[in-house]
């Protein structure tokens, strides 16, 4: 190895090198990683970003639906992102191309969907303690159910404080082990908490790993992942743990930045 150095005249190191000639992917959670929690993204972020997709590949990997990525990081997303993988990937894009896209309700079947909905909204009307209600309890989204106590329709500082009353209430959590109780098994389904105010409802393997399958052509030789909620019940915890991926857990955008620096850009 020392004469091969010797004989090209390197000067860099040699995992250095080997590390250029890798073919890379990040794919990067939205909330709490690119952005604050349903925030828009930062020019900081922008830059940050567009610097890193000079040297690897980059994607998207959050568990909101399509219209919400475009919200928070830009009508373009498609364009500044190599993949944009949204719903936990049910709905799956390649710049411009879509690379599939999954039905919860062709999962399930009406009658099967019906009787989950019809239980959530009973749980729900009995949930008196609940600081404040407003309006879309349950989204329907294409590939998944997204359940919220408070309501989707509240006011940042509501989604703020409802965060910390959750914390305290254990809400969700609460919900999510009668949920997973009288449905996981049966219907087979999986209930993740992912963000502040609302868990979502998948089947059983539509977490976030469910996206590598989009990647498996592409033989990157490192998929890293970044996100926040790589803890158990987080909606990361399957993608960070999965043997195809290297796991970064991070605590802000910032943190993202500061990882993704250290490790190529620095
Ligand atoms: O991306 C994380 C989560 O973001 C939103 O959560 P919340 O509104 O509770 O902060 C939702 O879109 C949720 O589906 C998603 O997992």
């Amino acid at each position: 190895l020392f004469c091969f150095y010797n004989f090209l005249d390197l000067s860099t190191p040699f995992p250095l090198i080997m590390s250029q000639n890798k073919k890379i992917i990040a794919l990067f959670d939205v909330d709490g990683t690119l952005t604050i929690a349903r925030g828009e993204v930062t020019k900081e972020m922008n830059t940050f970003l567009a610097e890193l997709r000079e040297k690897i590949v980059i994607g998207t990997v959050g568990g909101s639906d399509f219209p919400k990525q475009q919200e928070q990081l830009g009508n373009d997303v498609q364009q500044r992102f190599d993949y944009c993988f949204a719903e936990n990937g049910l709905t799956a894009l390649h710049g411009e191309e879509t690379l599939g896209s999954q039905s919860f309700r062709e999962y399930l079947g009406e009658a099967k969907l019906n009787e989950l909905i019809n239980f959530i909204l009973g749980y729900l009307s009995k949930l008196t303690d609940v600081p404040v209600k407003r309006g879309t309890f349950i989204e329907y989204r294409n590939g998944m159910l997204n359940v919220s106590p408070i309501g989707r329709a509240c006011s940042r500082p509501e989604r703020n404080d409802f965060e910390i009353w959750d914390k305290e209430s254990k809400c969700r959590a609460t919900m999510v082990g009668v949920l997973e109780k009288e449905f996981g098994e049966r219907f087979g389904l999986k209930f993740s908490i992912g963000g502040q105010i609302s868990f979502d409802v998948f089947p059983i393997g539509w977490d976030k790993t469910y996206c590598l399958q989009f990647l498996q052509e592409q033989n990157y030789d490192e998929i890293h992942f970044f996100g926040d909620k790589t803890y158990e019940g987080g909606n990361d915890y399957e993608i960070f743990h999965s043997d195809k991926t290297i796991g970064h857990a991070v605590t802000c955008p910032e943190d993202t930045i500061k990882i993704c620096r250290e490790l190529w850009l620095s």
